[in-house]
């Protein structure tokens, strides 16, 4: 289950992926998800949905990360409608595994972190629904459930990674700029 705003009414809908079907329940404000809109997408089984920002418009996009390690990113039109046009596509040797989306240099455009199997990697969102080439983080944290939000309140988002192993959160904070 994924949060943002997808009709661009300033209240937080609910997005639900299941096998390439994505459905929409519209947050009324008070607490309450009444109308939905329901997409069928091509997708493959395990894909992983991001939503997020990606062509920094002000509107939540949808990233769909594919097992074949292709990821293609619907662009949200503010109105709840994602236009089978408005879409980019990035292939990555990396199939989806634990990842995240936020913003971690502060630029302004979304970026994704993804575990690799032995790291955490970095991919700078360029604004275009592209991103730049991963960039190895070294540990910790460790593996776990990842999630971007800025936690010093610096304007960066940092990684935050809850390992069920010993039950600890770890916050990679973003200190220094990213080369
Ligand atoms: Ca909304
Ligand atoms: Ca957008
Ligand atoms: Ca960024
Ligand atoms: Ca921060």
């Amino acid at each position: 289950m994924l949060g943002g705003d997808f009709n661009g009414d300033d209240r937080l809908d609910i997005g639900l992926w299941s096998n390439g079907v994505w459905t929409i329940r519209y947050g009324d404000g008070a607490g309450a998800f009444g109308n939905q809109t329901t997409y069928t997408w091509t997708a493959q089984p395990g894909s992983r949905v991001l939503v997020e920002d990606y062509n920094g418009d002000g509107k939540d996009d949808i990233g769909v990360w594919q097992s074949d390690g292709s990821l293609f990113v619907r662009y949200g039109h503010g109105d709840g409608q994602f236009g089978v046009a408005d879409q980019t596509q990035t292939h990555w040797a990396q199939p989806p595994g634990p990842s995240t989306a936020g913003d971690y240099d502060g630029d302004g455009l979304s970026d994704l972190a993804a575990w690799t199997g032995t790291a955490w990697s970095l991919r700078r969102g360029t604004g275009s629904g592209t991103f730049t080439a991963a960039r190895t983080m070294a540990p910790p944290p460790g593996n776990g459930t990842p999630l971007m939000t800025d936690v010093d309140g610096d304007g960066r988002d940092d990684l935050v990674v809850w390992a069920q192993t010993g039950g600890e959160w770890t916050v990679r904070y973003n200190t220094t700029p990213d080369p």
